[in-house]
């Protein structure tokens, strides 16, 4: 079942606007472990965490925002929405002091799924730059 999920995750699905695990996330039909939600957004912790607290945000809807590369200007709210709760997740981890925002966009990127996603890092002493 795992290494299903992680095939999921990592199909090169990239932008054909096929349905994507966190689809599954947000039905709750696979679980996850939710930090934030409201009825725009979910927040739960990301499976394979790069830092002590790593916590991925979502759009509930995709609406065609498979990756940041293809915002339009009708996704501002969505996207102002995604920083925001990126903002309250830090207060309800505990890391308001100092944490990073992280948005992969395309595979040169290493995005591995086509449904927009704020990282949330935090926990320990981040590096500049990122590799
Ligand atoms: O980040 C995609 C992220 O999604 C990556 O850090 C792993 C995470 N992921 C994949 N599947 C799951 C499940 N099932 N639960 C929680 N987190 C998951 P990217 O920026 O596309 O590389």
């Amino acid at each position: 079942r795992d290494e299903e999920l992680a095939a999921i995750a990592a199909a090169p699905n990239a932008n054909s606007g096929a349905p994507t695990i966190f689809d599954k996330i947000i039905s709750k039909e696979i679980p996850s472990s939710i930090v934030y939600e409201d009825e725009s957004v979910l927040a739960f912790r990301d499976i394979s965490p790069q830092a002590p607290v790593h916590v991925l945000v979502i759009p509930k809807l995709r609406d065609g925002l498979t990756q940041l590369g293809k915002a339009e200007k009708r996704h501002e709210e969505i996207l102002g929405q995604l920083l925001h709760a990126a903002k309250i997740v830090a207060e309800k981890e505990g890391i308001s002091d100092g944490f990073r925002v992280v948005i992969n966009s395309g595979a040169s990127a290493c995005q591995s799924v086509y449904h927009l996603h704020l990282h949330v890092l935090g926990g320990r002493q981040m590096k500049w730059p990122p590799g």
